[in-house]
């Protein structure tokens, strides 16, 4: 990656400021430690990448469909370490947020999610702090999920730093419907919103039956 790609992934002085000025006196080290998420994440990425390869090659088909990523945004960082009341300082961000580094796998198929999440869990140098299976106790809007926080050394050149990132791996399907789902996020209180939510909800079952029969279906066609 060069400098200018990097550079996407890292604020700027000036967005630090704008979204945050609470983090006053610490931009340098705020854009330290967003190069240093965006190493992590790099890390990750290229373990699920050696993976898929692998996979493609033993299974005959690459259970990894895409593979999104992104750093927390400083204004999403702040927020959520004030609701957490913990201070809003590069230091706190790195102790108590696990999801400054995230990464979104998008499988075609159930058993692809937990096949990619167990492979992963079971490298040496990656650590599971965390899992949340939103697919097998999905949110009551809907919401289906795999999360997963992991820890991983990352190597500079003068320390080793274990840092955490959270990997949410899920369907196609649940990903359509989860981007769908997020605009609402900031719309609760909208006119006909309870509508919305609710005919939501009775899509994403209809998600789930259908990312079901898919999965049966390619069994049946395996057997053939
Ligand atoms: P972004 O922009 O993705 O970072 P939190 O809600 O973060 O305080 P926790 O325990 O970290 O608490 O949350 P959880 O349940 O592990 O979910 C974290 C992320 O999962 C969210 O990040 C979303 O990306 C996704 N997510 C969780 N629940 C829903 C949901 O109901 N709908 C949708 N569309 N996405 C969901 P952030 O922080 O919201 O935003």
């Amino acid at each position: 990656m060069n400098e200018k790609e990097l550079m996407k992934y890292i604020p700027s002085s000036t967005e630090i400021a704008e979204n945050s000025e609470l983090f006053a006196g610490q931009i340098m080290q705020f854009q330290e430690m967003m190069m240093m998420y965006n190493c992590a994440i790099r890390e990750v990425r290229t373990k699920l990448e050696v993976l898929n390869d692998e996979l493609s090659i033993r299974d005959t088909h690459n259970p990894i469909e895409m593979i999104k990523s992104r750093v927390k945004k400083p204004v999403s960082i702040v927020e959520k370490l004030q609701r957490r009341g913990y201070p809003i300082r590069v230091e706190s961000a790195m102790e108590h947020l696990k999801d400054v580094a995230g990464i979104r796998v998008i499988c075609s198929f159930i058993d692809d999610i937990y096949k990619v999440a167990d492979m992963l869990a079971s490298q040496d140098d990656v650590k599971v702090l965390e899992v949340k299976d939103y697919i097998k106790y999905p949110k009551p809007n809907g919401y289906r999920s795999y999360h997963m926080i992991v820890e991983i050394p990352v190597f500079f050149s003068d320390r080793t730093l274990m840092l955490c990132v959270e990997v949410q791996i899920r369907t196609i399907a649940m990903d359509f419907w989860a981007s769908l789902e997020h605009e609402m996020k900031y719309k609760k209180d909208v006119e006909g919103a309870d509508v919305i939510v609710k005919r939501l909800a009775e899509i994403a079952e209809r998600i789930n039956q259908t990312d079901m029969e898919m999965q049966d279906i390619r069994d049946e066609i395996k057997k053939k």
